[in-house]
């Protein structure tokens, strides 16, 4: 077929108001179906939404044809959890649309920016893992990889937080709820996903019989890439029963009964799991994971065979990569597809698994690392399991070929923990099935070579490499931050968003009055901005004039909010000490979700609430301490405060943050961090230099020193009065005085049950750092020149980077050519 008739059709006109006024307007009325005189808000959104969709449709038909065309290899990104956030500001800024959009609604009597602000969040995912699959499919479809998400169409995403009397209360996101114009459903791409049944055996033939089987029915989200036409695809699977309703029990005349077998199947994509501390370890979650799996392999392989008869190109076409462990059953399952249903012999189809996958570790902390009991895999997935069995035998012969039979060895490395319950060791699996396992900060790969994956490293050193976080500067600088967007134009030129090393050039400009004037006075916009947020959400008064200090990221012990909130005590008592000392205002600003059963991190959060409530109505203070808890922290909310922060809190302790990526995301707009050397602010650090970051704290080595010693936070408690004065204050109720009791369990977490994260051992220092910070703000333009050189260097954090070393290093795969040519060889 001949596309030129359509290919084109847009693209003249795309700059033309007029026209796509009148687009706006033919898809109100013939897609939405409404008048303009009945349309509300939503409606306008939803209309404008499909306008600019079919723009993106020219561009995602060309780069299909072409990959076919050129039997591109392709990458496939498997991650449970896709953190998007909102897509239409997203795709105005793809296709360069912005002033267009605005200015047709505007004509329309439509404000764009209550249309911008109704549509809700596509919030799959917990945090950093679900954000950083959505910045790497952004930052694929930038530089040409042909890469797919798959995932799973959860009904409800991640919980919206409300607070209600201080605390968490959770509230179902149903954010399908009026429908959601960026998605294409797919009814003809369904596939059969299998549980339970048991396993028949002839000879060397296993057939796996009897199963309960589900749908997955295929959902399509288009991914634009930035100064490129190529976009990708995210393809998302939604459970569909295989029959509508149970006939057998309709015709008997148990109708409830017909529609409660099909709701039970269907509930395997219902909702996201809001909790990514703790294992749940429930069955549910389990059949998750294999549920998209599953799917996700049947289509890979389906698009494969359009061009190859055998399996042999495998490797060299399809590569996929397993975003944590959380889709790790992907091995057995290629292996079962491989072996049971295209009959390839077992040991070619573990050399083809051997070279398609690649491992992607997020965590070393070890509530999070996925374990399933065999009893409960046996049941659910018993092909499986005896698949797994059988690599773990093949595994253990090879290392026993290689290195004798070293039985602690075998014992350690196992995929099977045989200690009490037995239980699969899905990392272990990833491992060992994949020909890259990587870490995403320097440190942190490091540490994953020493701790969980030693035995591995030194077996297989070749595998283990790093590839440090980033994030894509087109959501986190040009959408989020227009004002400072707009001032890089200026002096930089625009092509920050492809090349975000040209940054460095600011560090020119570090001594230019005007410049720095510029870059404070857009600083404070966003910081007004957030006020006026705030005041209208809250119904806090905070001074844009103030510090901004801020905090937001999942609530979590590690990430040591607590920490946080003793220095804001700390300082409240020490305002109140010497109330006509010459201190620095500040808001400290915190935001971010607890897991709905994390108890501890609940309290913090309801601590924070009341230490805001005592400290902001205290007249003493005379406004120079606000603490703020901002609820429902999301993609959308993060887009808002972190162009605001002055101050960036990235303090958790030495060795537990993978990397962060919300550091980086708060350097780029301007904040300066106070910091651990944990993650990726050890090499935020090299790129700033120490002058420009706040670093404190005990390092990994000095940590795990302290921890070997025995360590006894009540000698901190002893040493340091206003440490011992500020968890006084906690235990004593003086932020609780209708529940006096309310905080002894955090008191007694520090205190008396260990502090198992060193709170009270960094405290000090945390205090010292808060101090060099205050120190720096009282001089605004070396704060300003400071900031100036954090978002110059931050060049290294975009996503691209990561993304291309990726592509080079570990998927081997080549960039998508889209020249004339190409759609049409
Ligand atoms: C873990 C779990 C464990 C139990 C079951 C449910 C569940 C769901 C999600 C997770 C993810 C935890 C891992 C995670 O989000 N890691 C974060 O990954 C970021 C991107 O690499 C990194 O910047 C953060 O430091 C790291 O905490």
């Amino acid at each position: 077929m001949d596309l030129s008739q359509f290919t084109h059709q847009y693209d003249h006109l795309s700059r033309d108001v007029a026209a796509f006024r009148r687009a706006i307007s033919n898809k109100l009325m013939y897609q939405v179906g409404k008048n303009p005189e009945s349309a509300r808000p939503e409606d306008w959104l939803h209309a404008v939404s499909y306008a600019v969709r079919d723009h993106l449709v020219e561009r995602w038909m060309k780069t299909i044809r072409a990959s076919y065309a050129q039997d591109v290899k392709r990458v496939y990104y498997l991650s449970m959890e896709f953190l998007i956030g909102r897509s239409f500001s997203n795709a105005l800024l793809a296709l360069d649309l912005m002033p267009t959009v605005r200015q047709a609604l505007t004509e329309l009597e439509v404000d764009p920016d209550v249309v911008i602000d109704l549509e809700p969040d596509a919030a799959l995912g917990n945090g950093g893992l679900g954000r950083l699959a959505a910045c790497f499919l952004d930052s694929m479809a930038t530089l040409g990889v042909p890469g797919f998400g798959y995932g799973i169409r959860y009904d409800y995403g991640m919980f919206r937080q409300q607070i209600i009397d201080g605390q968490q209360v959770e509230v179902p996101d149903y954010w399908l709820a009026h429908g959601n114009p960026w998605e294409f459903h797919r009814p003809e791409i369904c596939f059969r996903v299998r549980y339970g049944g048991h396993l028949e055996q002839e000879g060397d033939v296993v057939r796996w019989v009897g199963t309960e089987d589900v749908l997955a029915n295929a959902y399509d989200t288009i991914i634009p890439g930035y100064g490129t036409e190529v976009t990708n695809t995210l393809r998302l699977w939604s459970a569909k029963a295989t029959e509508e309703i149970d006939l057998s029990a309709f015709n008997q005349g148990n109708y409830f009964g017909a529609v409660e077998s099909k709701n039970h199947s269907e509930n395997v994509s219902r909702v996201l799991y809001p909790d990514d501390s703790t294992l749940s370890g429930r069955e549910l979650r389990l059949r998750q994971e294999y549920f998209f799996v599953s799917a996700s392999l049947q289509d890979i392989l389906r698009r494969y065979r359009v061009n190859h008869r055998d399996f042999d190109a495998l490797p060299d076409k399809v590569s996929i990569h397993l975003n944590d462990t959380h889709p790790v059953l992907a091995v057995p399952e290629l292996m079962r597809l491989l072996v049971d249903e295209h009959g390839v012999p077992w040991k070619e189809a573990w050399a083809l698994c051997r070279r398609v996958f690649s491992y992607t570790n997020h965590t070393l902390m070890h509530e999070a690392l996925e374990t399933w009991p065999v009893d409960m895999l046996g049941r659910v997935l018993p092909r499986h399991l005896r698949m797994i069995f059988d690599i773990n035998a093949d595994f253990l012969a090879d290392l026993t070929a290689a290195h004798g039979h070293d039985v602690e060895l075998m014992r350690r490395v196992s995929l099977i923990d045989e200690h009490g319950e037995r239980r699969v060791r899905m990392a272990y699996l990833a491992v060992v099935a994949s020909h890259s396992v990587n870490g995403v900060s320097v440190l942190h790969s490091e540490l994953m070579r020493q701790s969980i994956f030693a035995d591995f490293a030194r077996l297989w050193p070749e595998r283990f490499n790093n590839k440090t976080n980033g994030v894509t500067p087109r959501r986190w600088l040009a959408q989020a931050n227009p004002g400072l967007a707009a001032l890089l134009d200026a002096r930089l030129g625009t092509g920050w968003r492809r090349n975000l090393h040209e940054l460095a050039a600011l560090r020119e400009y570090q001594h230019e009055r005007d410049f720095l004037d510029a870059f404070r006075s857009a600083k404070r916009a966003n910081k007004q901005r957030l006020a006026d947020y705030v005041g209208a959400r809250l119904g806090i008064d905070i001074d844009p004039g103030a510090l901004f200090d801020v905090q937001v990221k999942r609530m979590h012990e590690y990430k040591r909010q607590l920490l946080n909130l003793l220095h804001v005590i700390a300082r409240y008592q020490a305002i109140l000490a010497k109330p006509d000392a010459d201190w620095v205002p500040r808001v400290v600003i915190f935001s971010g979700k607890a897991a709905s059963a994390y108890v501890m991190a609940k309290q913090v959060i309801r601590l924070i609430n009341d230490v805001a409530a005592v400290v902001n109505a205290d007249a003493r203070l005379r406004g120079r301490l606000k603490v703020v808890f901002i609820p429902n922290y999301s993609v959308s909310l993060a887009e808002l405060i972190i162009p605001a922060a002055d101050l960036s809190e990235q303090i958790s302790t030495a060795g537990t943050e993978a990397s962060g990526t919300g550091n980086m995301k708060l350097a780029l707009n301007g904040a300066i961090t106070i910091g651990t050397l944990d993650g990726a602010n050890v090499e935020i650090r090299e790129q700033v230099g120490d002058d420009n970051i706040f670093i404190f704290g005990h390092t990994t080595a000095e940590v795990a020193d302290i921890r070997a010693q025995g360590y006894q936070p009540r000698n901190c408690y002893a040493a340091n009065p206003q440490l011992a004065a500020a968890l006084n204050a906690v235990r004593d109720g003086l932020f609780s005085p209708g529940e006096r009791g309310r905080y002894q369990a955090v008191f007694d977490a520090l205190m008396n049950w260990g502090d198992h994260y060193l709170l009270l051992a960094d405290f000090a220092s945390y205090v010292e750092a808060q101090q060099r910070a205050d120190a720096l703000y009282r001089q605004p333009e070396a704060w300003t020149r400071s900031a100036l050189l954090n978002v110059a260097g931050m060049g290294l954090f975009s996503s691209d980077r990561t993304i291309d070393a990726y592509a080079r290093e570990i998927w081997k795969t080549t960039p998508i050519r889209l020249d004339a040519a190409s759609v049409f060889e």
